[in-house]
Formats: C-alpha cells, structure tokens, sequence
C-alpha cells in the first residue's frame, strides 16, 4: 500500500506519454531474486510479469499466471481509474453535411497509463444501443397478418428515440471483467446514434468503417478530438494498439464488422450471438420469417429502434437510409436475396479477416439464430485465422466462460503463448448443464457425425413414421394452413390437419446429433404462394413448466417454396404441379435421450415467425419422395443401435403363428410361404403392419390407427391380417 500512495503523489503532469522506461526496474532483482530473469525478460519482451509478486516492483504490469491475466491489486481501484471521452475522426461523410463523420468513443484504463507510462491492450465494444432506442418497438412492426406475395399493410410510424447517457461514460459493459487485468476498455456509439455523427445504417459500411477508424485511433493512425468539431487532438499513447473487440447480438455483429476491414491492430474478437447476414435474420430461404419474439420486425424496424443519433440529421438519413435504400431494398413481397441483403451479407466480406475469432452462440436462440455464427465459423476454417466456437443451450446472447476469453485475449492480445491453439476448437455446454463448464470436443460439428437419411411412413391425420428403412408406395399427405395454432400445440395434438408428423421408434440408447439437419421435399400447393415450416421434436412433448428448452424442440426451419429453384428469384407455384426443394434446418448440437422419439412435423404457417395469410392453403406432400437427412454422431450405425428393441423377440419359422401380449402391446410375425410374411405391432396404442410378399417386396409397412390407413393396406394383405388376428384373439 505505501508504494501505491507514493506512486499516486508522483507528479508526471499532464502528460499522457511520459518517456517509456524498462516497466520493471532492476529494483525488482532485489526484490524477488528468484523471480528475476523470467521477469526482466517479460518485461523487455512485452512489459508484464508472471504472477503476483511483481507487485512489489516499481511499476505496475499486467500479471500472467496459468496462461490467464489476472486481477492485479494495483488496477483493483475503480476510483483509481481514468475515464475521459472523445470523437474519432472516421474516413466517411454518412450523414451528408460534407464533413467526415466522428464517432463518440468512451475509454477506462488504470490508472498508471496516466502516472507510469504504462501501455495496455484495449477491450473495444461499440454498439448503436448505446444511447437508447425507441420504444416499444412493438408498436412499429410490420403486420404479419397479410396474403403472400401481396405488398405489406403500411407500418405505423415510429416515435422517435430520445437519447440518454451522461458524458463521459457511453457504457459500463465489460468494464469490471478488464480494467482490474490492466486492460483499457473502450466503448464506442455507432454512426447515426448517440452522440455519434452519420447515419444508421443497419449493416452499411459505415458500420464497419466506424470501428475501424477507432482501432485507428488506437493504433496512432487517426484523430481523436476533445470535441464533436472542435480541433483540440486526443492521443491514444497509453494504448499498445492490441485491439479486442467483444460484444453480443447487433454489438457482436459489429466485431465481425471491424474484422471484416482487416484492419492492423484488431487481434481478437469474440462476437457473441452475432447477426452475420441481416437477410438470413429477417428471412429464411426466400421467405419473409421474423426474428423469434419479434413478429414482424424488418430492418427498417431495427432502424427506427436505433436512430438515436443527432435530431438536426435524422431528415436527411430517414429520407436516403430508410425511405430510399432500405424501403428500395428489402422487398418483403417476394423475400429473395437480393444485392440490398447481399451488402449486409458479412459471409461475402470475409477476405480480409485476420483477426483471432472466438465465436460464441446458443443452440436455442430463435432471435438471433445459430446459422448466423455457424456460416462463418465454417467459412473462416477455410481462411486459417485462430478460431475457436462456444455454444450453449440457452437462448439469446450468453458470453462464453471468462476463462475461455481471458485466454483467448491473453494469447492474442499480450501475444503471450498460452497455446490457446492447443485447446479443443470446440466448446459446448450439455443440455442443462452449467454454461461455464462446456465439454470440450474435436470440433463443430462433431467430426464423428455424419448425415443420416430418414424417409416417411403415411399416418396422417394423426402420426406417420420415420425410418431408416426403405419406403414404398407410402402415397402423398395433405397439410392445411392455420396460423391460428402455434407449432407447440400442433406438436402435441393427436390428430390433426394442420401438420404432417412422423416419428421415429422410441429411442432405447440417446442419440446425439451434431450439424445441420438438411430436408428434401416433394410438394404441390394449390395457390401460387406458400409458407413452409418445418420442426424437429423430441416427443413426448414435456408439457411441464420446468421443462428444459431442448425437452421439447429440437430445431426448426422454414422454407418459401416458390425459391425452390433460386434464392434470388420467386417463381409462382403452378396450383397442384409437385416441386422438389431442398433446404437446411437451424444447426445443432442436442443428444435425445432415451424413451423419446424424434419427431419430423411439416406445417405451412409458423405462427411465431412467418406471415399469416388467410388459412385454408393445402401443401400434399409426396412421401416417397421427401426425406431428411439428420447429422448424428456414429451415423445410421448409431441410430439402428439406439432404436433396437431391448425385449426378446420371437421368431416363427413355419406358417404357425405366435403371439405375446405386454401389458398394453401386442406383436405378432406370421410367415407363409405363399403369402409372405406379416408382422404387426401393438405398443401403446399405436398399432403397425408391415406385410412382405413372397418375392420378398414391402407390400405395406405402416400405421393402422384409423379408417384411413386402414385403406390404404392392400386388400389381400388386409384379409390376411384380419384373418391372422382373428385367430390370435380366439
Ligand atoms: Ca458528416
Ligand atoms: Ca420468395
Ligand atoms: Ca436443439
């Protein structure tokens, strides 16, 4: 303690650069003998020391240890640190009054960058939230309630966003997890908010640039001003202009936004559940699908919510941002990519990405959706950078565990070899577990997963089959649109139109599946347009309200059937004429556990993300013909073992016939030369035929529950085994 108080009386003045020494004196060799040399050479190499003892030293250095920076007792003090605010010149004029855009950046760091000459990294987050949003955005969403393919019902206006905040702090985020390790933190408003210049851009380049000008600034490369437009120069010499950027949802997206600029200086970033394509968060496949708990947001919404910005310039970006570019662009008639969409499709800007990525994101985040993280993790391990992904089983947003980051920022940021390169690539916490103790696996998806292909066996209105088995003549099925029931209750419903469900064999060991579940589909509409949604469940739904979010959804997808050919071209279904589509599902990481059954449900309109046309439009699907391909871990191998049946099965040789009766389920195989065979099951009410001629071909294989599908079974076949159960009931 006497040490620091003499430290704090030191003057050095005003001065933000005071002549850089060696940070440990020689002092430190009396000091701490043993601890000398591995010291001094920190400190020549990269000025900060390897455990605590190093407090004693004169000078204050970050502190190493185990690979992570620690909490050093001399940064502790949040009285101690220093906050000041700035404007960082950009190299864009977004809001058209012919000066270059400044951007309000806020910065904490110990207080030895002022009185020791200290050099730190930064922790960077910029947001457009900064300074408040408008609200309730409820208010201003588009309708949903509207026909497909027509224009949208006008969107209410929205009021405007009033700012708050009190200079000199933009935010506290982030702030007590890194300052006490000697890291600066910086915050920054994007353009068009806060006491930002420029335009809300919603995904523009302006978003990217604006960050970059800050690391910039960071690195020495740009000017920082006291003032909006004032002349009076801020430095960043306490800065080593080893930059981290984090933050999570719009604040993440801009992480990947910086890095995309690949500008020197950024070293790492950790975006946390990222939006990395504003197409793929405001539509899915060609269709117009909101964001989870969002119904009806579109990014003219997003807008509104954030123009917080400057009250004198909001005439002019309302009129060119969201009357002019976005109203232009976002066409929510068709929902296809377009070139709007495409220049805020990050996966299109990633060649100059040099950063150090930690990609974090939840498997059950239905705003935010895991393909957004996951169509960039994958498309930077073709690019080499350091890449490492965190998933949890929550919902929206969640940072990884502090160690994971702190490792990540220690090795990128101090460039201190932690191997960090060594640990597992992939991080996921199990299914109600703890989300600061992911398992640690090879990658994601699981290497050991590979894509399993389930066909359909009819048992609409009530609940077909999925199987790995061959299928035959299993004919077409009909859903009816109504918005009016939510995907949850028509998973539960016994008997329905207005889904198609099919259901594999109860699982007797769990399954684990790791990827992006694909689905191919054989459809014919009678109107031009069509919703399509398709749900993994887990069944028996758990109704209770304790029930985990993996007991229930697995994970989901939608489709416009009118891209079946094109992502950027609708094309108007011909009325009853089938079409073939194939699209991917909402990557995952689940294992299904043991009694449950996995449930495949095609529905039209998804109350809770699609538009809601008026009901009454019939999707037939054509079930030898539609499949899914799920990615499980040990492949169909895995699968047949998980769904064999542990009870001994008897066999019958002859034309006799045999029967066991359980409780509630009934079996019975009956082979005849002649005929073939028969097999018919019974569990849980639930009653199967599979009839095989005597060439050996599947004549039937599927439920009889109802009149219906009793029609289905050919009529020989039926008399046979009404004849068969006629006997087994005497
Ligand atoms: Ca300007
Ligand atoms: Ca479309
Ligand atoms: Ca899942």
């Amino acid at each position: 303690m006497e040490q620091l108080k003499h430290l704090e009386n030191r003057d050095l003045g005003n001065n933000c650069c005071p002549v850089m020494k060696t940070p440990l004196s020689n002092e430190c060799c009396w000091l701490v003998k043993k601890f000398c040399l591995s010291a001094l050479f920190f400190a020549f190499h990269s000025s900060f020391a390897e455990d605590s003892e190093t407090q004693f030293s004169e000078k204050a250095v970050p502190i190493i240890k185990d690979g992570e920076t620690q909490v050093a007792p001399r940064f502790k003090d949040s009285d101690m640190w220093i906050r000041h605010d700035l404007w960082v010149e950009t190299d864009f004029d977004s809001d058209g009054d012919g000066k270059k855009d400044r951007m309000h950046v806020d910065v904490t760091r110990p207080r030895q960058t002022e009185t020791e000459g200290l050099k730190v990294p930064v922790i960077y987050n910029s947001s457009p939230y900064f300074a408040g949003t408008a609200k309730p955005v409820h208010d201003f969403m588009w309708d949903p309630r509207q026909e497909l393919g027509e224009d949208p019902l006008k969107r209410r206006k929205a009021p405007s966003a009033k700012r708050k905040g009190e200079r000199p702090i933009i935010s506290k985020g982030h702030v007590k997890d890194w300052v006490p390790r000697g890291f600066a933190v910086v915050h920054s408003s994007s353009p068009g908010t806060g006491l930002s210049q420029g335009c809300p851009t919603v995904g523009g380049d302006n978003e990217s640039h604006a960050p970059k000008a800050v690391i910039d600034w960071l690195n020495g490369r740009a000017m920082g001003y006291t003032t909006v437009d004032g002349l009076e120069p801020v430095t960043s010499c306490w800065s080593t202009g080893k930059v981290g950027m984090i933050g999570t949802s719009y604040n993440g997206t801009l992480c990947l936004a910086a890095a995309t600029t690949g500008v020197d200086g950024l070293e790492a970033i950790i975006p946390v559940a990222p939006n990395t394509s504003y197409y793929h968060y405001y539509r899915s496949n060609g269709l117009v699908r909101s964001p989870g708990g969002y119904m009806g947001e579109d990014i003219d919404v997003l807008y509104d919510f954030i123009n917080s910005g400057d009250p004198n310039k909001r005439e002019y970006c309302n009129a060119n941002v969201r009357d002019k570019d976005m109203a232009s662009g976002i066409d929510r008639v068709t929902g296809d990519y377009n070139s709007f969409w495409a220049g805020r499709d990050y996966l299109n800007d990633l060649e100059p990405v040099k950063a150090a990525v930690l990609m974090s994101h939840a498997f059950n985040d239905w705003n935010v959706m895991p393909e957004h993280s996951n169509r960039i993790y994958q498309a930077l391990k073709e690019k080499g950078v350091p890449l490492q992904v965190y998933y949890h089983q929550g919902g929206h947003g969640g940072l990884p565990p502090i160690k994971l980051m702190n490792r990540w920022f220690t090795r990128y940021l101090h460039g201190f070899e932690n191997n960090v390169e060594k640990d597992a690539r992939a991080w996921i916490v199990r299914e109600g577990e703890d989300r600061n103790k992911p398992k640690p696996y090879e990658d994601y998806p699981n290497p050991a997963a590979s894509p399993v292909t389930f066909k359909l066996i009819a048992g609409a209105p009530e609940m077909g089959k999925l199987t790995i088995a061959r299928n035959s003549n299993q004919g077409t099925e009909t859903v009816v649109d109504n918005f009016s029931f939510s995907g949850s209750a028509l998973a539960q419903a016994d008997w329905t139109e207005h889904r198609l469900m099919y259901l594999t064999e109860k699982l007797t060991e769990a399954v684990h599946l790791s990827g992006t579940p694909r689905i191919t589909i054989k459809l014919a509409s009678n109107k031009p347009t069509a919703n399509l949604s398709i749900w993994l469940v887990s069944l028996p739904w758990n109704g209770n309200k304790n029930a985990k979010i993996t007991d229930n959804i697995i994970t989901r997808g939608w489709a416009d059937p009118q891209n079946h050919r094109s992502l950027t071209e609708s094309e108007p279904l011909v009325p009853g004429r089938f079409y073939d589509m194939t699209f991917d599902l909402q990557p995952d990481d689940q294992v299904i556990p043991v009694g449950q059954q996995i449930g495949l449900m095609i529905m039209s309109s998804d109350r809770e993300f699609t538009l809601r046309p008026d009901p009454g439009t019939e999707l037939v699907i054509d079930l030898d013909e539609t499949s899914i391909q799920l990615p499980l871990v040990g492949g169909a191998k895995a699968f047949a073992k998980a769904v064999t049946k542990k009870a001994s099965k008897k066999k019958v040789k002859s034309t006799k016939t045999t029967s066991s009766t359980v409780s509630n389920s009934v079996s019975y195989v009956v082979k005849d030369t002649d005929r073939g065979e028969l097999h018919y099951a019974n569990a849980n009410g639930e009653a199967v035929l599979k009839v095989i001629s005597s060439d050996d071909k599947v004549v039937f294989d599927g439920p009889i529950n109802t009149k219906k599908q009793k029609a289905k079974v050919p009529r020989e076949a039926m008399k046979w085994y009404e004849e068969v159960s006629r006997k087994i009931m005497k």
